[in-house]
Order: C-alpha cells, then sequence, then structure tokens
C-alpha cells in the first residue's frame, strides 16, 4: 500500500521563471506561458514591473562581479519583466529543460531560447537552476501572500494521485 502522501512528494515543487524585457517587447509573454500551461505545470503566482537594480543585484548575486554585469543590468532593467511561480513534479529541472542552455546559439529548436533567440545576451526568459535556487528567488521576488494554494481540476490527468 502506498499513501496518497508519500506516493508523490513534489506535486507541490515550485519554481521561478521570468520574461525578460526582450521577451516583453517581442510580445512573447503568451506564448512562453502557454508552453508551461500545456505541459501540465500549474501558475501559483504572475506579475509584472519594472525590476530595481537593487532587486537584481540580489537575484544575480552570484554574477555582479563579472565583466558582463553593469550590461546584465542595462538589459534587466530596460523595460518590465513578467515574473511567475510554476508549480508541478519535477518542475526546477523541466522548466530548465524548456528554457534551454544559457546561450541560445547552443539551445535546441523547441526550447524557449533555440526558438527565440539567438545571443546569450537577450536571451528573453530565466528559470531557477535548482531547488535550492527556486526557493530563494521566489522568496526575494514573492511575499507569500501573493502565492496561491488552488486545485487544478484535471490534476490527476497529469499526475498520479
Ligand atoms: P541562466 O540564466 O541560464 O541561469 P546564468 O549563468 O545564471 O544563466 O546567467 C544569468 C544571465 O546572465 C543569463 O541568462 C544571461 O542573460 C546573462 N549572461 C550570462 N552569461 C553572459 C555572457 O557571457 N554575456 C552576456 N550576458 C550573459
Amino acid at each position: 500500500h502506498r499513501s496518497k502522501s508519500t506516493a508523490h512528494p513534489d506535486v507541490k515543487e515550485r519554481t521561478l521563471v521570468a520574461v525578460k524585457p526582450d521577451g516583453v517587447q517581442r510580445r512573447l509573454v503568451g506564448q512562453i506561458i502557454q508552453r508551461f500551461e500545456q505541459r501540465g505545470f500549474k501558475l501559483v503566482g504572475l506579475k509584472m514591473l519594472q525590476v530595481s537594480e537593487d532587486l537584481l543585484s540580489q537575484h544575480y548575486c552570484q554574477l555582479t562581479s563579472k565583466p558582463f554585469y553593469p550590461s546584465l543590468v542595462d538589459y534587466m532593467t530596460s523595460g518590465p519583466v513578467v515574473v511567475m511561480v510554476w508549480e508541478g513534479h519535477n518542475v526546477v529541472q523541466s522548466s530548465r529543460t524548456m528554457v534551454g542552455p544559457t546561450n541560445p546559439a547552443a539551445a535546441p529548436t523547441g526550447t524557449v531560447r533555440g526558438d527565440f533567440s539567438i545571443h546569450v545576451s537577450r536571451n528573453v526568459v530565466h528559470a531557477s537552476d535548482s531547488l535550492e535556487g527556486a526557493q530563494r528567488e521566489i522568496q526575494l521576488w514573492f511575499q507569500g501572500k501573493d502565492l496561491l494554494n488552488w486545485d487544478c481540476c484535471d490534476q490527476s490527468l497529469t499526475v498520479e494521485e
């Protein structure tokens, strides 16, 4: 006998995905959301904002000493971003696969970066790279009250419960 709670403990896994300013300007928000919806993940948080340099330096705390960091700040603050939290089985790793490698030149067709971008400095989208990173980024970008726990009526069609 397997109890419901131990069979699939990670259906509540969450990750942070952001459409960067180039993706918003190029009107790719809808297509990017559609990919996560149709895969079967659940949207639990969504907002549009102009990013501050302070938030960005916390988000990219491991990159602030890189030579490209000043241009990364210019890019990420050039216009609004749309930031989302997606939930579901293995969502952190699956989102990274759906987004593709950092450098679009290496990104396979079928990935967001492989389908919509050509250069590392304009790669359209962000997705957390690990469970720990996802937790850190979600706390940074969202207040707990702005993440919703809701029942998706077709959940039993996407995971065994
Ligand atoms: P990731 O976004 O795939 O997790 P990171 O190494 O965390 O990759 O880099 C964060 C972001 O910084 C990239 O998505 C890209 O926008 C930018 N970036 C990374 N490496 C370079 C570079 O060599 N030149 C310009 N921008 C870069």
